[in-house]
């Protein structure tokens, strides 16, 4: 632990937007941020005003907002472009009767049309609800019945993964494609955009009233709808100064698909609110064309995950020499534990420090991070943003002084603080059960500097590539096999993916354990709910050990593969 905490790569911008970490932290006031929206002097709220139309009326509408690329299109969008673009759709959305409110989903890979779509549906006040594109079938359905979405915005090919018949409060889809045959709901986004006016009026909405629902997944139970209300704003701006150093003329480059929650409050937000040029690469990961992205749109300010990185880090040395990557000024990692040989490689290699920043999807905006004019310490998150309290408490809500593990928690309230978990008020009073604190579920510790340090998940959640998947989704996909009787799912500590799902398995009578099998059972998860999902290992077992009521005892799995003793069996069936 002290080993680890001894190193240090000195501050790396000491004039960035933060200036000195204790004075910004001492002297810091949420009051100072609202100053910097125009609703504070108007009153009039929204999100996708302040992050588009805002800088057409400031006169800035010329800037160039997106910079859209994959294998097929290379475009560019102004702030105005998106301006005009996302008015007629909310006049789309409109003509459907679709208002404020109302949660409307969208499903389709990264695309011009998708971010156009989810600054339209603001703009009407509805609730943006975002589906990873890889969903399938399953994972598609529970997102949309659960938070009684009214509209989906989909892509032709995308639209059969979507069980209109057992959805009746969906009445609206929007297809995006071509060649649309007339269909009842079935709406042309395309031919409908063209007959759009450009104009419209925003829908003003308060500052606690709905922006976004994200879908997480917990250890137990359907993925939970996360609740963000417009306010939320506040944090995205303040940290895209602070944390992302966002200054004028910044191109920035988010890698995260807004799926999940770091591609819609830093891919969307925190740099449209800075009227940043913002990046957008569909596409898979690879190595050359990642940094090919950097160099065609001279990238300056760059937010991946540990993941990719340490995918860099295998491809070498060698081709990053290929690349111009000399325009790139500040580097930023968030989603599992930035290992501190993929900090020392970077430093080395691109020259530049990888900032780690740590959040979740309930806290809507990252809260302890690492900042350029601050000093690293390479394997910890870093330090708490101004404005933000965090601790390491025990389970009775004690603070624990320096170096002692225990649950990472965060003072409530912040601004971007999810407001409910949709359908489920118990689950949402879990994580407030220590009065005053917010328990994240993490561990960690936090050093005589006050650097913290990730220790682990508290619960079973796994986290894959930076993924958040939950074992109990896969495992009643597994159970819908006709040959599987029970299953069981961890994380297996993976060195490139942080970890892979390794599911245990127990077999119907009649089913005989083969390669074959495996296969299409994992074929079956990857089909049915999605392909991030889908176990990467199989185990097959004559029996689980459960627990006597009946619950499958991962910790004993997780035991079993990593050798280790299996701690209190107390509980075990037999
Ligand atoms: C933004 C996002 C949240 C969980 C979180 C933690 C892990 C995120 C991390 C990190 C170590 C970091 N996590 N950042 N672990 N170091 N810098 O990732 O949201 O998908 O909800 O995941 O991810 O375990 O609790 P989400």
């Amino acid at each position: 632990m002290s080993q680890m905490q001894g190193e240090i790569i000195s501050a790396g911008a000491p004039s960035s937007n933060l200036g000195n970490y204790e004075e910004a932290y001492a002297n810091f006031n949420w009051e100072d941020v609202e100053k910097q929206f125009s609703w504070y002097e108007t009153g009039k709220v929204n999100m996708a005003y302040e992050a588009i139309d805002r800088h057409v009326d400031e006169g800035r509408g010329d800037r160039i907002a997106l910079r859209f690329n994959d294998p097929t299109r290379e475009e560019t969008y102004t702030f105005k472009d998106l301006k005009e673009k996302s008015n007629q759709f909310a006049n789309v959305l409109r003509s459907q009767g679709i208002s404020k409110g109302d949660r409307v989903f969208v499903f389709m890979p990264r695309s011009p049309e998708l971010y156009v779509s989810i600054l339209g549906i603001l703009k009407v006040g509805a609730v943006v609800g975002p589906l990873f594109e890889a969903f399938m079938e399953t994972a598609v359905k529970d997102r949309l019945e659960d938070s009684g979405a009214v509209a989906l915005v989909t892509t032709t090919t995308l639209l059969p993964r979507v069980k209109r018949d057992e959805l009746p409060l969906l009445h609206h889809i929007f297809l995006v494609g071509k060649d649309i045959e007339p269909e009842a709901g079935i709406i042309d986004y395309f031919k409908e955009m063209e007959h759009a006016s450009s104009d419209a009026e925003i829908e003003w909405v308060n500052r606690e009233d709905g922006l976004i629902l994200h879908y997480t997944s917990g250890s137990t139970g359907k993925p939970k709808g996360v609740y963000h209300v417009h306010n939320a704003m506040l944090q995205h701006y303040y940290t895209g100064k602070v944390v992302l150093d966002l200054k004028e003329g910044d191109v920035y480059w988010c890698t995260a698909d807004p799926g999940w929650v770091t591609g819609t409050s830093y891919g969307i937000f925190a740099p449209w609110l800075h009227g940043a040029t913002n990046v957008v690469r569909g596409g898979r990961f690879s190595p050359g064309d990642w940094y090919d992205t950097i160099q065609k749109n001279k990238v300056t300010v760059w937010y991946s995950a540990p993941t990719a990185f340490r995918m860099f880090m295998g491809a070498g040395e060698d081709i990053v020499k290929q690349y111009d990557l000399s325009t790139l000024r500040h580097i930023l990692s968030v989603g599992e534990p930035l290992n501190p040989e993929v900090v020392r490689w970077g430093y080395k290699v691109y020259g530049h420090r990888i900032h780690d920043t740590w959040w979740m999807t309930e806290t809507g905006g990252q809260l302890i991070c690492n900042y350029p004019s601050m000093p690293i310490k390479p394997g910890s998150m870093g330090k708490p943003v101004p404005g933000i309290q965090a601790a390491i408490i025990d389970d009775n809500g004690k603070e624990l002084p320096p170096n002692r593990m225990g649950n990472l928690a965060v003072r409530t309230p912040w601004p971007s603080m999810m407001r409910l978990i949709w359908n489920n008020a118990p689950k949402y009073e879990e994580y407030f059960r220590i009065p005053g604190w917010y328990i994240s579920g993490d561990t960690a510790y936090m050093d005589e500097d006050g650097y913290f340090w990730f220790q682990g998940r508290i619960d079973d959640v796994i986290n894959s590539s930076g993924e958040r998947i939950g074992p109990f989704e896969v495992e009643s996909k597994l159970v819908e096999h006709p040959a599987v009787a029970e299953a069981g799912v961890i994380g297996k500590p993976d060195p490139t993916r942080g970890e892979i799902i390794k599911a245990f398995i127990s077999l119907r009578e009649g089913f005989e354990p083969s390669e074959e099998l495996k296969a299409e059972i994992s074929r079956f998860v990857k089909e049915g709910l999605s392909a991030h999902a889908a176990p990467r290992e199989i185990e097959f077992k004559d029996k689980l050990p459960k627990t006597r009521s009946g619950k499958i005892m991962r910790r004993v799995l997780k035991a079993w593969e990593l050798n280790l003793p299996a701690g209190d069996l107390s509980t075990i069936e037999d």
